[in-house]
């Protein structure tokens, strides 16, 4: 055997007759995809036998940017797992999409002055192709597009079976408004005040709007992350506190001056004694029916206009100095107590959004109420002990607090369960989106369009910019706008709004399993066979968005019976995001922006995958930085060498050797196998960089060679297809199965190891054949008989032979 010289071999494989050509990743990278593609290698089967696994990340937005860092880690590692799955003997299925309509797909036409439509089908090409370059095995005969009428035909199909169930309505509300977006926004694109999309500052729009009632599913929806402990706990914390499910109550006080009511909610009944006064969101409609007898009601005004201006998030930040105005002239009765009259308040710290709008302040008990009565010098009364007895609770002094609850709502109010949770405001102002497929007749009132003539198609336009006044593009395209009531055939309108950006993910996985399907969104059979998705590896910033909003979509459809599964992804998996080389978010303006393109065209595809998941755990955050890649690149050079050298036939005298190597070889697959089922991606690859530096300088049988390749594939999968057929492999390594673990090679096993003192020995351990000379005298030296012998004579030197010997020399 001769011995590579490695070195040299790593820079290109010159260095012995075998390695005939160098590791170039631009010719192997380009074939191998051809490959893939014309053989259909990934396409996942509808009818095979074999069991099953839906292997879903989260489809992107086709920005004009193209794909950056930020897909490439989920998608590496969905990948990755989905190879692996398929080794493992599952039907795998590992479809892909775009997700094109919405805001960033407008914006970025309008910024480059082309149409929506233009610029998405160049966009949607420029990041397929971006992906086919990554080797992604994603099954492309399952594409779908969000924004090609055959898709969202459905999307409009499933907003009116929503419809139909009564849980689309349309209302005039005070709803979010991104001001430069010029749209409507759902609560859920609001994040700390600011538009989702673009970081303005969201203001309170009077507007008609269509609403998904997903209210009605919050009880459900809470339930089934019950049923999810697959899913990671933060994540399911966070769709719960979004939901925010509080059991209260519901009392009515009343207004002393009118008797009118006034009614709160309140998650302590068992503190209305301690009631000293109320508060009303500036919202709260009480304030205008009693306006002829607050004698203050232009200071009262005013405190209500400027706190109208701020944002419901700065409005209920507990730490913002509460301010209020009292409402002179009226005040509210105790119930329970008709002697005690309480002031009330407007105060901007009350939500109009939340519970009824009004609340009975507790000073003593409630944080933000005790800092307003400071304020306003308002008395706090104590009305729970330390031993959380009532007092000064009349006759319910003495219960237990817990207890008083219950008796003090029986009395004065009754049970409330109270969510944070809204209605999904589900318009859009805008043109790149689904149309509702609703009419409005005088006549008839709102129409839904018959299922047969669906979809409804959005008109090409050249005009598209939004208005800004609060109506949608559509409005101004007469010819599209004016159309047939369905119901009495006399003249009607289009509803000129559009759905958002959300809808079509809503249940885009479910499109995956049929989606070539003309009669239905996707055939129950199909469903049944691939739904619900085994694992969904996305960000974390999905999760009160998109992530909330395909569970109620899907459970809505379940309750029609129209899809197999109550809950639509088994187990999810979010990623840390990409940091650029400065540890900053990766941004333009910051300068600090990754490409993967040119990453890609340098070091090649194999080596940006691997270097992605080298970068650290999945699961946090990491900095992208190019200095480290270069290992990642060796390693695969040191492969190519490995394995190019080793194509030859083999002598017999190299079967011990061979059979370092079996040992070696069981002990990856089994950690790699191991770790992929955690995810826990970037100790794969340290295995396979320590494998071959094992290895590196011994021989192995080609079919040594071949499953450590097959072990390579999900990860690096153009080189080792390369090497495999180099080796005389005639198929895709896809249709290899994982290689089987002798649990008996994975023992590490012990050699003798002799300990000498000047030449003669005195001792013999057992130790891992790798023990270095450290560990090796970490032991030697704390032997009793080698102490004794050594005790008082001075040590001139250490000769430590691996794996064999260590010989003390002292001056005698
Ligand atoms: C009296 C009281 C005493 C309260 C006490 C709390 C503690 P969660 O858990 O968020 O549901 N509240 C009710 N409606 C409100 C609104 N629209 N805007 C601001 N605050 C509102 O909180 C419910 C509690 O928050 C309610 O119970 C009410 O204050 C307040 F020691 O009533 B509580
Ligand atoms: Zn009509």
């Amino acid at each position: 055997m001769n011995k590579p010289n490695s070195s040299k071999a790593t820079k290109g494989g010159k260095a012995g007759p075998k390695v005939r050509k160098k590791y170039n990743h631009k010719t192997i990278e380009a074939k191998w995809q051809e490959y893939w593609a014309t053989k259909k290698t990934f396409v996942a089967s509808d009818t095979s036998k074999k069991p099953k696994k839906f292997i879903l990340v989260e489809f992107p937005y086709p920005s004009g940017y193209g794909l950056h860092m930020g897909h490439l880690r989920p998608y590496t590692a969905g990948d990755v797992y989905s190879k692996f799955m398929r080794l493992k003997g599952f039907e795998t299925v590992f479809p892909m999409g775009w997700d094109a309509f919405g805001l960033p797909a407008e914006n970025f036409a309008i910024k480059h002055g082309v149409h929506p439509e233009v610029s998405t089908k160049k966009n949607v090409a420029n990041a397929k192709k971006q992906l086919q370059s990554w080797g992604m095995s994603f099954d492309w005969s399952r594409e779908v597009n969000t924004t090609d009428p055959d898709y969202y035909k459905w999307t409009q199909w499933i907003f009116l079976q929503l419809y139909k169930a009564g849980l689309a309505y349309e209302a005039t509300g005070l709803i979010n408004w991104c001001p430069k977006d010029k749209t409507g926004l759902a609560n859920e694109e609001v994040q700390g005040g600011v538009c989702e999309r673009c970081g303005s500052a969201v203001e309170k729009k009077e507007l008609r709007q269509w609403y998904l009632r997903i209210t009605n599913y919050a009880e459900k929806l809470l339930a089934g992350l019950r049923h999810l402990p697959e899913w990671p706990e933060p994540v399911k914390l966070q769709q719960e506190n979004w939901i925010g499910k509080s059991l209260g109550a519901e009392i009515d006080f009343h207004i002393a001056e009118t008797h009118e009511k006034l009614k709160v909610f309140t998650t302590r009944p068992d503190t209305l004694f301690g009631v000293t006064f109320m508060v009303v969101a500036p919202e709260h409609p009480v304030i205008k029916s009693l306006s002829s007898r607050i004698h203050n009601i232009k200071e009262v005004n005013e405190y209500i206009d400027t706190a109208l201006q701020r944002t419901e998030i700065e409005r209920g930040a507990d730490d913002k100095e509460k301010t209020g105005v009292r409402l002179e002239g009226i005040h509210a009765i105790l119930p329970g107590d008709e002697a005690r009259e309480i002031p009330i308040f407007v105060a901007d710290y009350v939500l109009f959004g939340y519970g009824t709008g009004a609340i009975m302040a507790v000073p003593a008990n409630d944080e933000r109420d005790g800092a307003f009565a400071k304020k306003y010098h308002l008395p706090v009364i104590q009305v729970i002990d330390d031993n959380g007895k009532l007092i000064n609770s009349r006759e319910f002094n003495g219960e237990d607090f817990e207890a008083a609850k219950k008796s003090i709502t029986a009395r004065f109010g009754k049970g409330k369960i109270q969510y944070k949770l809204r209605d999904w405001v589900f318009s859009r102002q805008r043109y790149w989106g689904e149309p509702i497929p609703i009419i409005h007749c005088e006549q008839c009132g709102v129409v839904p369009v018959p299922e047969k003539d669906l979809p409804v198609v959005l008109p090409k336009v050249k005009k598209y910019l939004p208005t800004g006044t609060g109506e949608s593009p559509l409005a101004g395209i007469e010819s599209w706008v004016n159309t047939k009531c369905p119901k009495c055939k006399k003249s009607a309108k289009r509803e000129t709004n559009t759905m958002p950006q959300w809808a079509g993910s809503s249940w885009y996985w479910l499109r995956y399993t049929d989606p070539k399907n003309k009669k239905i969104f996707a055939d129950k059979k199909r469903l049944q066979r691939w739904t619900p998705v085994d694992i969904y590896f996305g960000g974390m910033e999905h999760t009160t968005l998109h992530l909330l909003y395909s569970r109620f979509w899907n459970q809505v459809l379940h309750d029609q019976k129209l899809v197999p599964a109550s809950e639509p992804y088994d187990k999810r998996v979010p990623h840390g995001i990409v940091l650029g080389p400065d540890g900053d978010k990766m941004s333009k303006s910051k300068g600090n922006v990754v490409d993967p393109a040119v990453i890609s065209k340098q070091w090649g595809s194999d080596t940006m995958r691997m270097y992605m998941l080298f970068l650290g755990p999945h699961g946090s955050q990491v900095a992208w930085n190019d200095q480290g890649i270069i290992g990642v690149r060796r390693f695969l050079e040191r492969v190519w060498v490995w394995v190019n050298q080793n194509n030859v036939k083999r002598p017999a005298s190299s079967v011990k050797v061979a059979h370092d190597v079996e040992k070696a070889l069981h002990k990856l697959v089994d950690k790699v196998g191991k770790d992929i089922e955690s995810f826990s991606f970037n100790t794969t690859i340290s295995a396979m960089m320590q494998f071959i530096s094992e290895v590196k300088e011994l021989p192995a049988s080609k079919e040594q060679l071949r499953r450590f390749l097959i072990v390579l594939f999900p990860f690096a999968s153009h080189i080792a297809e390369e090497l495999n057929h180099i080796i005389g492999g005639k198929k895709s390594l896809q249709n290899e199965q994982w290689p089987e673990v002798n649990k008996r090679l994975l023992k590490e096993d012990l050699v003798d190891f002799i300990v000498q003192i000047n030449g003669k020995v005195r001792e013999k351990i057992q130790l891992p054949p790798d023990a270095t000379q450290e560990q090796a005298e970490s032991i030697v030296l704390n032997l009793q008989k080698i102490k004794d012998t050594l005790e008082g004579r001075q040590m001139v030197r250490k000769i430590f032979v691996p794996g064999r010997l260590l010989n003390l020399v002292v001056k005698l």
